[in-house]
């Protein structure tokens, strides 16, 4: 048992075109870059109502154990997909929803909540990594009453703001844009003032506008489609052209030094597409900052913050509206699902705040997994004084902390700089390096370059300091977006205050939602090479992400561990017919003891007062099956299990 022969298996399956496979009720999922035919209705109906391992492994048999789970235990369930950029995370959601379309009588509400591109134009974009990235975190809620899906509430998190007025190079804008001008009827496109991509300095910076193998007048008219199954008004419809052609105008419009504008021309034309005065217009960005920057950046700054909130209102409201259309009328039980965008490793492009923030996400994520994989199991051990060796994993706490604890993590202190006028990136730089130089996760360049590394869970990232010029926007955004809780408002905490919602949004999401409401699933999504090539299988690659994203450790903890845990009164319930019991026993471990004694052979030391072990559940699984005339299981695995007192 050692990663050569986990990654072997993982490669040989990949090989043989079986992306998927289980590590114990973990779904591994290697991205094919290449379609195959396993998403049909056969394979829906193949899953359907089977319990995990009775077919081979696949993402609907996840899906599926989510569904029974909840019509089961009556509980919120979710689904964590997580893995790096390029892995095939936002594929997966959308598979799962479609599945969970897919088993329902009537599709009308699932189908809008399923099959709707729309955020997919507004929120993904080409990256080096991925040529349909998400640019922002998801959490979908698919609401079920009586087993039916009622409706869904999609939350979005932390949209990329920088790409509306910035690309690196190769990569490009949000789709919509690039879809926007290359289907947009050509009086529509005169109206509003509007020509090919590549005249426009927020389309063209990445220097490619076209993506090989997508046709962007044909998702325009996808997305149009999906408007009006989504019942949006042509004025609706209408007024989205119109904001995103006032973003595009207001990127041609160019400063010289202090003040002097030189586009009266787009001036002209976004206030008119906008409907406010052109001397309101140029009063908005050429407003003065007391933040130091130079006088140029600030003007540039504050353009481009303009775009950046016209674009994340025009964001949250599209979500808002989406949302109101398959709104649930209760707040029933539901299946949540998990899609944020994955981790960042490179120390090739230009990493800043919202990589950080990207990457911090992802760490928390793995946070969770280790807390409920590792942690949680450990502590069960113990709890139930189960006699229990701990395995060693790699806590990512120390991570966390050095990104975000109080009082000094990274983020802490660029909250506390941000409130002093005199901090500069120099200032909030030596802080960091002061403060964490001797934290083995921190690294202090060799030279005096403007940035700091860390080292992630997934691998170290150089992040460069421009903190202020990013700062600023997001402030400027965030003031706008109505996310923000009321009273975060006010003078001069106004900095802090917005800031820690931003923290807020990050961390809240993880912990409210995941941590106490559901029972998670995880699906870890590896990528086999950064070419999209659906032939290379890049072992260094793949054992790479195995290592860190402690799947391997997985494993061991499964193998050694106890998998299956049952409440006394459960398992008395559940086996009681298989030794010809009506009257279900005292719920005690002796109890159980007992029964177990009559169903199989226990060997002697395999259990202790009150809590006991034995290899046996899905021995005990099968003759139950088997008793109520259902097909036997394959059984290939024996599973410990132990009983737990009810709480
Ligand atoms: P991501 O969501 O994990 O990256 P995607 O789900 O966008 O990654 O997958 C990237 C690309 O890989 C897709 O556009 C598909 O071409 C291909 N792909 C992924 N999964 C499958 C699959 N199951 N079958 C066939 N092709 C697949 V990011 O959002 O960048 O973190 O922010
Ligand atoms: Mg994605």
């Amino acid at each position: 048992m050692h990663e050569g022969a986990v990654l072997l298996n993982i490669k040989t399956r990949f090989q043989r075109e079986l992306i998927y496979t289980y590590i114990g009720s973990i779904l591994v999922s290697v991205n094919p870059y290449r379609m195959y035919n396993i998403y049909g209705t056969d394979m829906v109906l193949l899953y359907k109502g089977h319990a995990l391992g009775e077919n081979p492994p696949h993402l609907f048999a996840i899906a599926n154990a989510a569904y029974s789970k909840l019509m089961d235990a009556n509980h919120n369930q979710v689904i964590i997909i997580s893995g790096e950029s390029g892995s095939g995370k936002t594929e997966a959601t959308k598979l799962v929803l479609r599945y969970l379309a897919a088993i329902q009588h009537t599709s009308n509400i699932a189908q809008q909540v399923c099959t709707s591109p729309l955020m997919e134009s507004f929120g993904n974009a080409k990256t080096v990594r991925n040529d349909n990235s998400s640019r922002f975190g998801k959490y979908i809620e698919v609401f079920l009453e009586n087993g039916v899906i009622s409706g869904a509430i999609t939350s979005q998190y932390l949209l990329e703001k920088s790409r509306i007025v910035f690309q690196a190079k190769d990569e490009r804008n949000y789709h919509i844009f690039y879809e926007m001008l290359a289907g947009l009827p050509s009086q529509q496109k005169r109206a509003f003032y509007l020509q090919d991509a590549e005249t426009y300095y927020y389309l063209n910076q990445g220097g490619d506008c076209g993506i090989t193998g997508k046709n962007d007048a044909e998702d325009y008219r996808r997305l149009v489609a999906a408007m009006e199954i989504l019942h949006f008004a042509a004025e609706d419809q209408a007024s989205i052209f119109r904001v995103l052609a006032s973003i595009l105008h207001l990127g041609n419009i160019f400063f010289q030094r202090h003040e002097v504008l030189i586009s009266a021309q787009e001036i002209r034309v976004v206030s008119e597409l906008l409907q406010i005065s052109p001397e309101g217009l140029q009063k908005a960005i050429t407003y003065k900052v007391t933040v130091p920057l130079c006088a140029l950046a600030c003007f540039f700054g504050f353009r481009d913050a303009v775009a950046k909130i016209l674009y994340s209102l025009l964001f949250h409201w599209l979500t808002e509206k989406i949302n109101s259309q398959v709104y649930p009328h209760q707040h029933t039980l539901s299946i949540s699902i998990l899609d944020i965008y994955g981790f960042e490793v490179s120390d090739l492009t230009f990493n800043s705040f919202e990589q950080l923030c990207i990457n911090y996400a992802n760490e928390y994520l793995q946070f969770f997994f280790n807390r409920i994989i590792f942690r949680e199991e450990q502590e069960e051990y113990s709890r139930e004084q189960v006699l229990w060796q701990d395995i060693p994993f790699s806590d990512n706490q120390p991570c966390i902390d050095l990104v975000a604890a109080k009082p000094h993590g990274i983020l802490r202190i660029l909250d506390d700089q941000s409130c002093f006028p005199q901090a500069t990136d120099h200032t909030f730089l030596q802080k960091c390096h002061y403060h964490h130089v001797h934290n083995p996760l921190y690294i202090k360049p060799k030279m005096p370059t403007p940035e700091f590394g860390i080292k992630h869970y997934a691998g170290r990232v150089t992040y460069q300091v421009c903190f202020h010029v990013i700062f600023v926007h997001l402030v400027y955004c965030q003031q706008q977006v109505s996310a923000v809780p009321p009273g975060a408002g006010g003078e001069d905490g106004e900095v802090t205050k917005h800031f820690m919602v931003i923290l807020w949004y990050v961390s809240y999401l993880f912990l409210s939602f995941l941590l106490f409401r559901c029972n998670p699933f995880f699906v870890r999504c590896i990528k086999p090479n950064n070419l999209k090539d659906p032939r290379v299988f890049e072992d260094e690659l793949v054992s790479h992400q195995l290592r860190h994203s402690g799947i391997l450790e997985t494993i061991r903890i499964r193998r050694e561990g106890y998998p299956i845990r049952m409440q006394f009164d459960v398992f008395l319930f559940r086996y009681k017919s298989l030794v010809g019991v009506h009257q279900i026993p005292a719920a005690s471990g002796e109890n159980c003891v007992l029964m177990l004694s009559k169903l199989c052979p226990l060997r002697p030391g395999l259990y202790h007062v009150g809590v006991t072990k034995a290899n046996i559940y899905q021995l005990l699984e099968c003759k139950r099956e088997r008793s109520r005339h259902l097909a036997a299981l394959t059984l290939q695995r024996y599973t410990r299990m132990f009983f737990v007192r009810k709480r």
